[in-house]
C-alpha cells in the first residue's frame, strides 16, 4: 500500500531524482498537540530539511492521543508529499526513537490551574529523563535534538544529562520564537524587511526573564543601536518580547502554535543547513562562555556553518546594563537547576 502510494506521489509531484538524499528519520513528540499539528506538514513538505531530503516521520504521543495520530497520518497521506517516505505513529519510546536523526521534543504537560512553576519543572522533568534515556538507547549517534516543551531550557538540561552517548553539542532548547518576535518588532520600528536586520540575539532562559539584546543590531549591515529610542527599547520592545506568549494567549485564548512550530522548523533548518554567517539564537550547554555557569542550557547568539556545526559568537563587548540583564536570567536558570537537581543524570 505504502509503495503504491509512494510511486503515485513520485509520478505526480517529483521527478524520480538520483539527486535526492537517503531518507532521514525525524521524531516529533506531542504530535497530536497544537504545535505538533502545525509542524508535521511542514517537516513532510521539505520546509525543514530542504527540497532534496526525504523524511520518515515518527509521531509520538500519549496512549490516549493515538486515535488523533491516525487522523493526522491520514491527512499527511492526503497531501501526497513527495518527500514523505513513511509515517510511524506510536506511544512507545523504543519505536519512536529508533534510529532517528532529528528529535523535536514538543510534547509535555501544560501548566494546570494552581500549579507552581516548580511543580511543572518536576513533572515535565520526569518526561525528559525517560526521553533522554530512549535517545541514548535507540537514536542515531548523530541525532540533533531540539526541546520545545516547557520549561524548555531546564528540560533540555535534564534530557542531555541522561544521554551520554550523543555529543553534548547535539542538544538545544528553543529560543528562536523569541528571536523572531524581536526581529518582527524591530522590522516595524525601522520600517524595513526582517531580512535587512542582523545581529540580534536572545540571552538566557525561554521565560519572561530572557534578555532580547539589540546592542549589536545592524540594518543593511550598519550599526543602528544609537538610533533606537531608549524608552521604547526598555519599556516597549524588551517587555513585549519577554511577555509575547501571554499577549498571544490573552487574545487567542490559546497559546502560540503556528508561530512556535515555525520557529522550531526554522531553528532545525538553520542547524541542518547553516546560517550563512548570520546570527541566530540557540539555547545550548554553557561551558562558561560569557561567564555563564557551566552546565546550564543558556540562549546565546550563534552562527551555524554549512556542515551543521554551531558556534557561539565570541568576543562581544557586553555593557554593564546588558550584563545585569544576563545575570538575572542566568540566576533564574540556576534556581531551576536547583529545583531539579535530583532529576539530573
Ligand atoms: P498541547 O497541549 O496542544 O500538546 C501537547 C501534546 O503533548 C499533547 O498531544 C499531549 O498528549 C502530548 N504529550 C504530553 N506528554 C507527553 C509525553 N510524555 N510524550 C509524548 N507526548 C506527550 O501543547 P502545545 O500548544 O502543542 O505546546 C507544547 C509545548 O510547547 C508546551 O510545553 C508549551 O509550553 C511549549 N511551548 C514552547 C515554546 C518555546 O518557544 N520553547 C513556545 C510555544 C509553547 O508555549
Amino acid at each position: 500500500m505504502l509503495l503504491r502510494n509512494l510511486s503515485k506521489r513520485f509520478m505526480a509531484y517529483a521527478k524520480p531524482s538520483s539527486e535526492w538524499k537517503a531518507p532521514v528519520r525525524v521524531v516529533l513528540t506531542g504530535a497530536n498537540g497544537n504545535i505538533g499539528y502545525a509542524m508535521a506538514f511542514r517537516i513532510a513538505s521539505g520546509d525543514m530539511l530542504g527540497p532534496d531530503q526525504p523524511v520518515i516521520l515518527h509521531l509520538l504521543d500519549l496512549p490516549n492521543a493515538q486515535q488523533g495520530l491516525v487522523g493526522l497520518n491520514m491527512e499527511l497521506n492526503d497531501c501526497a508529499f513527495p518527500l514523505l517516505h513513511n509515517v510511524v505513529t506510536t506511544d512507545d519510546y523504543a519505536t519512536a526513537f529508533s534510529d532517528v536523526d532529528f528529535a523535536l521534543l514538543v510534547g509535555s504537560k501544560p501548566r494546570g490551574p494552581g500549579m507552581e512553576r516548580a511543580d511543572l519543572l518536576k513533572d515535565n522533568g520526569k518526561i525528559f529523563i525517560g526521553q533522554g534515556k530512549a535517545l541514548n538507547d535507540y537514536a542515531s549517534r548523530n541525532c540533533k535534538t531540539l526541546v520545545v516543551g516547557n520549561p524548555a531550557n531546564t528540560n533540555c538540561m535534564i534530557l542531555q544529562s541522561h544521554c551520554p552517548g550523543i555529543p553534548k553539542e547535539n542538544f538545544c532548547a528553543m529560543t528562536r520564537l523569541d528571536h523572531d518576535r524581536g526581529l518582527s518588532q524591530l522590522a516595524d520600528y525601522f520600517n524595513v524587511n526582517t531580512t535587512q536586520l542582523s545581529d540580534i540575539c536572545i540571552w538566557g532562559n525561554h521565560s519572561p526573564s530572557m534578555y532580547p539584546d539589540v546592542s549589536f543590531l545592524k540594518v543593511n549591515g550598519e550599526h543602528v543601536t544609537s538610533k533606537i529610542d531608549t524608552d521604547w527599547r526598555v519599556n516597549n520592545f524588551t517587555p513585549r518580547v519577554q511577555n509575547r506568549g501571554a499577549e498571544i494567549i490573552a487574545n487567542r485564548k490559546l497559546s502560540s502554535a503556528a508561530s512556535a512550530g515555525n520557529a522550531a522548523i526554522a531553528h532545525t533548518r538553520d542547524w541542518h543547513l547553516g546560517t550563512n554567517g548570520e546570527w541566530t539564537s540557540f539555547s545550548v550547554l554553557s561551558q562558561g562562555e560569557y561567564g555563564i555557569s557551566p552546565g546550564l542550557i543558556f540562549s546565546y547568539p550563534v552562527v551555524v556553518d554549512s556542515n551543521g556545526n554551531w558556534e557561539i559568537v565570541q568576543g562581544l563587548e557586553i555593557s554593564a546594563a546588558s550584563r545585569e540583564m544576563i545575570r538575572k536570567t542566568e540566576n533564574e536558570l540556576i534556581g531551576e537547576r536547583e529545583t531539579v537537581e535530583h532529576l539530573l543524570g
